[in-house]
């Protein structure tokens, strides 16, 4: 089976390349990247000579339609993925995950190849911490960032392929991934490479709101699953009840890091900041058979650490430009 993933070389599409090359040998790679900020080469440079990686836009029709034609399965990670970057500047964020997204239904419709769409919790909005209500495929859109606002409007044009044209598509909304070779401007691997920098973490806001963390492998063990026996035109949630609100998470980072627990500091909050979220994956599990493997987050928090602190070269060189950048805007409140 041909395979084209979209933005294999970021976090979650570089862990579905060497996760399906360990497991999969029935299965030819090709990666559609640009290659932005986001992106590290360097996490598929170990498979280079088993993976075709090709630079380019997934807005550029021409390529995407070569390409997409001489595939049997797409599946689509590439996205603008970073809500702070989304309210700095959302051009973006329209161009790839709107645009971006068209470009390729039209590439899988005109030459009717399978596609699998990755998304996120976040385009149900976000939910009061006391509120027992879990997101599921019958929650109504409610995004609140540019971010979630594209990636919403990317899975509406999904499903408006599917339903008018016949395009063979699935859909998966997750909730917030963790695991090896995440950019460090996101929460988790921010806070694990500021203790190793001898930096204080730092919280948004008053630190209490909540995100249900999946480790990266059980999100992409979902999305085969999902693309083996899924049904066409359906949309499933992918979650693995790992719901932690942000300030024990970074309690948790200090302790496993031998830090005192309350070495953090709190910072400005985003703008608009979503709550909670919370995924209710009972549709995967019960039709799919689906099953998360890490469910003790705290040790996949313990290998993830393992992870940063082996591999500093992977991410020391972009870790003084991110947080000048974040330095811009942020200012420590508590
Ligand atoms: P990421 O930012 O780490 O990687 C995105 C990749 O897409 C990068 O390699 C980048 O170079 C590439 N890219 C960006 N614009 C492109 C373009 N125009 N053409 C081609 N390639 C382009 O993101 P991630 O965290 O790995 O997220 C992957 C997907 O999973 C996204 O669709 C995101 O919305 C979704 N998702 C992420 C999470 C999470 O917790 N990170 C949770 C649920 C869903
Ligand atoms: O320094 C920080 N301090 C902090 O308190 C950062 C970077 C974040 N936060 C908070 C904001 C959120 O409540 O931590 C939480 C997680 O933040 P992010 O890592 O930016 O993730 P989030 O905004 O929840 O979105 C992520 O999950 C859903 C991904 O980035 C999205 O791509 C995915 O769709």
């Amino acid at each position: 089976m041909r395979v084209l993933v979209t933005g294999g070389a970021g976090f979650i599409g570089a862990n579905f390349v060497l996760r399906t090359l360990a497991t999969r040998p029935d299965v030819s790679i090709r990666v559609l990247d640009k290659l932005t900020y986001a992106a590290n080469p360097e996490t598929l440079a170990p498979v280079a000579d088993r993976v075709e990686l090709i630079e380019g836009d997934i807005a550029d029709a021409a390529l995407v339609h070569r390409l997409v034609s001489e595939a049997d399965l797409v599946v689509h990670f590439a996205a603008e993925s970073h809500n702070d970057n989304s309210l700095a500047d959302p051009s973006a964020f329209v161009h790839t995950n709107l645009v971006g997204t068209y470009t390729l239904l039209e590439a899988v419709r005109a030459h009717q190849v399978r596609y699998h769409h990755i998304s996120t919790d976040e385009v149900y909005g976000d939910l009061d911490l006391d509120d027992p209500a879990r997101f599921t495929e019958h929650t109504a859109y409610n995004p609140s960032s540019p971010y979630s606002s594209t990636k919403a409007g990317s899975d509406l044009l999904v499903r408006a392929w599917v339903r008018s044209f016949g395009v063979a598509a699935t859909i998966s909304n997750c909730s917030n991934n963790y695991g090896p070779y995440q950019h460090i401007e996101k929460f988790i691997p921010r806070q694990i490479t500021n203790v190793l920098s001898g930096e204080r973490p730092k919280l948004y806001g008053d630190g209490r709101n909540v995100r249900d963390w999946i480790h990266v492998d059980d999100h992409n063990d979902a999305v085969w699953t999902i693309i083996d026996q899924g049904r066409i035109g359906e949309t499933y949630l992918i979650g693995a009840d790992g719901e932690v609100d942000n300030r024990t998470v970074v309690e948790t980072i200090l302790e496993l890091l031998d830090q005192p627990t309350d070495a953090f500091d709190f910072v400005t909050d985003r703008p608009g900041h979503d709550r909670r979220y919370a995924i209710d994956s009972t549709r995967l599990r019960t039709e799919l058979g689906w099953q998360p493997n890490y469910n003790d987050f705290r040790a996949g928090l313990a290998a993830t650490i393992d992870w940063y602190r082996d591999n500093t070269d992977w991410w020391q060189p972009a870790k003084d430009a991110v947080e000048q950048k974040y330095a811009a805007t942020e200012r420590v409140t508590g």
